[in-house]
């Protein structure tokens, strides 16, 4: 998605029923993701979703984000705490800081460090996340037992529509999808799609 489609393909997910979101903009230089940020800001706002920047803490608190998502790779959650904290406007905004895992292991660990929610994948090999291997759906149910009843757990990576049941059906209650959303046709629609298929599955459990 282009810097110039972000704020109308946003307004499509939040219409379709997006609960949550994440500005990924990997590669962009800051001015362009304070950008981007400060135009989806008010739509999330607007629609009463949790914002989440990615990789940026000190960012993060200057836009108020909801939330901060960081890596394996990205340093403890005390040191993101820290420079989110050096950056803050507001002491009293509450924020949400996930991390990304992808193994059983690193969840148990995300979630004993204290994370508010994590990311588990790629469940499949994904372009968007080049050069990491799919860890598969047999971990999905342990991870959701043990680290997803206590903070939410996103499955990520490959998740599409087209094989979203099998994802929800190995125990999966969180989805994040990013490439089959962004590509489709009727973005709205997807996201629908998605939506309802995941309260569906909410109901029958
Ligand atoms: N982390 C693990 S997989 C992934 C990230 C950011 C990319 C998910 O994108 P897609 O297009 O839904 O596979
Ligand atoms: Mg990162």
């Amino acid at each position: 998605v282009s810097e110039e489609n972000a704020a109308s393909v946003t307004a499509e997910l939040l219409a379709g029923g997006a609960d949550i979101l994440q500005l990924r903009a990997k590669g962009h230089d800051l001015a362009t993701i304070r950008r981007v940020a400060e135009s989806l800001i008010p739509l999330c706002r607007g629609a009463g979703v949790p914002f989440i920047l990615n990789d940026h803490p000190a960012l993060a608190a200057e836009l108020g984000a909801d939330g901060v998502h960081i890596g394996q790779d990205d340093g403890s959650l005390a040191d993101a705490r820290a420079l989110f904290q050096s950056a803050i406007r507001n002491p009293q905004s509450p924020i949400l800081f996930g991390r990304s895992t992808h193994s059983l292991d690193q969840a148990r660990a995300a979630l004993a460090e204290g994370f508010d929610y994590i990311g588990f994948g790629p469940l499949f090999p994904t372009p968007t996340k080049l050069g990491r291997p799919g860890i598969g759906l047999e971990n999905i149910a342990a991870m959701e037992r043990e680290v997803g009843s206590k903070i939410p757990a996103f499955c990520i990576g490959g998740i599409k529509r087209g094989n979203l049941a099998e994802v929800l059906s190995a125990g999966a209650r969180r989805v994040v999808i990013v490439s089959d959303l962004l590509t489709a046709r009727a973005v709205k629609a997807a996201t629908g799609e998605i939506a309802a298929a995941i309260a569906d599955c909410g109901t029958r459990i």
